[in-house]
């Protein structure tokens, strides 16, 4: 991996970056096993991409830049300044929940205070979006930088390639993350594009497009923080993918035993991005062993605190049913 040091990083954040990837990867299993347990209907996980999301998102301004993520997410949100409590009140479709209330699909971000805006369900629909804005904040002088994130398989939507179309044309300031995992649910790769890099399609629209393995962490970093650097220079935007691995069924509704040998499912286990990245920083010396495991035992408790907390948490009113539905209320 690069040296951090070169890259402007302290021994304090790079075990930042570790602990926020372990809450990420903490939280969505803790969502998985809640789900089995029968204490909430839906799941859809981040684990296997957690590395790539705060290589990336650790090179964006908190507070400043905006997000339009995905449902793998959960490491960006994080970043941005969402907190565990936060996410678990989504999860269990809380009154409270920041995103929605209770409305939307689980794992669909948005807090107005932290710059993420939410997903529609419709697969790729955000990256359109974020151009939106991008344009706006050009057209209002700011430097804002806009991340927006889909899967490769999303990538054969039109909107995406509309959406780089017109980041192309005007040079704006998007980031474009394809995290890709090799699979659309059940459909591979291979079955979604006859290229083996969603990047080469940048060229086709003029931006700057680039893989990096997802696996190095400090390299994702690098290569969004000149992606950033150039947005907020107005020189246009980037297309950024990492391979990651999906270290999961596609969601708590899918089952991949019906698509993928055993032998393939093992071996993704060799990609997990937490292994390699604390190994990286015992190598380096940042980090010992006492250190790593001080860190899992108070990422547990935070999850344990948040998941109590959002169980108690009021459910929504039924009389908010139809609360921003409808202009004219219903009488119920
Ligand atoms: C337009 C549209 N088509 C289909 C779906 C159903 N769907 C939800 S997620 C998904 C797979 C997306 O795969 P990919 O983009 O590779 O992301 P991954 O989940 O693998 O990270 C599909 C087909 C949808 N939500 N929207």
């Amino acid at each position: 991996m690069a040296d951090y040091r070169q890259l402007g990083l302290t021994e304090e954040d790079l075990k930042e970056m570790y602990r926020l990837m372990l809450l990420a990867r903490r939280l969505d299993e803790r969502q998985w096993v809640l789900n089995r347990m029968g204490q909430a209907p839906f799941a859809i996980g981040c684990q296997g991409h957690e590395g790539a999301q705060i290589g990336i998102s650790w090179a964006l301004k908190p507070g400043h830049d905006i997000v339009l993520p995905y449902y793998r997410d959960l490491g960006v949100v994080l970043r941005m300044g969402m907190t565990p409590l936060e996410v678990m009140l989504d999860f269990f479709a809380k009154a409270d929940g920041p995103s929605s209330g209770g409305r939307q699909m689980p794992s669909h971000y948005s807090h107005p205070q932290k710059g993420i805006v939410t997903q529609s369900s419709t697969v790729a629909t955000q990256t359109l979006h974020a151009v939106g804005m991008a344009y706006a904040a050009q057209q209002l002088g700011e430097d804002r930088v806009f991340y927006t994130s889909i899967g490769e398989g999303s990538a054969s939507q039109g909107e995406f390639h509309e959406a780089l179309n017109w980041a192309g044309i005007y040079k704006l300031p998007v980031i474009f993350v394809v995290q890709n995992n090799q699979w659309a649910i059940s459909v591979p790769l291979q079955k979604q594009m006859a290229v083996d890099r969603v990047s080469l399609r940048a060229a086709g629209y003029g931006l700057t497009g680039v893989t990096v393995d997802g696996l190095q962490v400090l390299e994702v970093y690098r290569v969004a923080k000149e992606a950033v650097e150039r947005a907020r220079r107005g020189e246009g935007a980037t297309l950024l993918e990492v391979m990651v691995p999906r270290l999961t069924g596609h969601s708590t509704d899918d089952d991949p035993r019906t698509y993928m040998t055993q032998e393939e499912m093992e071996a993704l286990k060799e990609r997990d991005p937490l292994g390699h990245f604390a190994a990286f920083l015992k190598e380096q010396g940042v980090i010992s062993d006492e250190e790593l495991a001080a860190i899992d035992r108070e990422v547990r408790q935070e999850v344990d605190r948040a998941t109590d907390e959002a169980q108690k948490a009021p459910d929504p009113k039924p009389e908010d049913l139809y609360t921003h539905v409808y202009a004219t209320p219903i009488e119920l």
